[in-house]
């Protein structure tokens, strides 16, 4: 079944129930909000607090970071994270592929509003795919004369029992830079989160994993070479006015990425897609 629904603010959202999971979408930013398999606890963390509203940026879910990651590299009045995720995208398509499965199709052009920001010609599409396996793919395609350069994250923040309860494999030797020290290391076994975490791994292949207690999520991912993991703890979740104080106890951001060194360059008339399956 799928159903579009607007709030009272006009915030428009589609709702998706199966035989696998619900899901909700908003339109605003073709962000991914809530994805639940029948039976067991949500996949995705959104705040309490977060801001549903027209041109605020939604804290939780899958944020789509595009076309840069972080903060813009010449002008910081633009920002953080891009335009896409605060930019009303249209439906193009909805199709219930078989009982379990169901696909949305949403698009972003460029346009007089976007050209402000960020003066190149586009189109992304951001493909969802809720079933079994939740699958989020954003392509990206330059539609201009001249190439552009992008970073982009799918900004997954994962709904956790407790911080304390939780690793993530598959970074072992990994290089990251920490955002907090500004240094770039060389990660060492899992990852355990006691302190605020942001860092972005780089030349990342593999497979990752989140482990909380006895559930595994797999994070498969195609045409990501960056992981982003990120945690903001307690002092800057009590400075964050969409996040309740203690709400990093039970979430945490591990993001399929294209940053930092990892840009994608893109000619006239190329695309790129950047992907993030979740299984458990
Ligand atoms: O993904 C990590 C990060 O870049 C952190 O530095 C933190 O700023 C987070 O994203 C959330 O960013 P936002 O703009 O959504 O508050």
């Amino acid at each position: 079944m799928i159903t579009k629904t607007k709030s009272s603010t006009g915030f428009e959202y589609i709702e998706i129930e199966n035989n696998s999971a619900t899901a909700k979408i908003a339109l605003q930013g073709a962000h991914l909000l809530h994805y639940q398999q029948h039976d067991t606890p949500p996949l995705l963390w959104l705040s309490e607090k977060s801001h549903l509203e027209s041109g605020k940026a939604i804290r939780g879910g899958i944020p789509i970071c595009w076309p840069w990651f972080g903060k813009h590299s010449e002008d910081a009045a633009l920002p953080q994270h891009g335009f896409a995720r605060t930019t009303l995208f249209s439906l193009l398509e909805t199709k219930e592929t078989d009982e379990d499965t169901t696909e949305l199709l949403l698009q972003l052009r460029s346009s007089v509003e976007t050209l402000a920001f960020w003066p190149y010609e586009f189109e992304i599409l951001v493909q969802i795919t809720v079933g079994p396996t939740l699958t989020v793919a954003l392509t990206t395609r330059n539609c201009d004369t001249k190439p552009f350069t992008i970073t982009s994250a799918l900004h997954s923040y994962f709904s956790v029992s407790h911080i304390s309860n939780v690793s993530v494999q598959g970074l072992d030797k990994a290089e990251y830079w920490d955002s907090l020290t500004d240094k770039n290391k060389i990660q060492h076994g899992a990852i355990y989160i006691s302190e605020e975490v942001d860092r972005v791994y780089q030349k990342v292949k593999d497979e990752l994993t989140l482990q909380d207690r006895d559930r595994t999520i797999k994070i498969s991912t195609k045409g990501s070479s960056s992981a982003v993991v990120w945690n903001p703890w307690s002092d800057k979740s009590k400075r964050m006015d969409d996040m309740q104080a203690n709400a990093y106890e039970t979430m945490l951001c591990i993001e399929t990425a294209n940053a930092l060194a990892d840009a994608q360059d893109l000619a006239p008339g190329e695309e790129h897609t950047l992907q993030c399956s979740f299984c458990s």
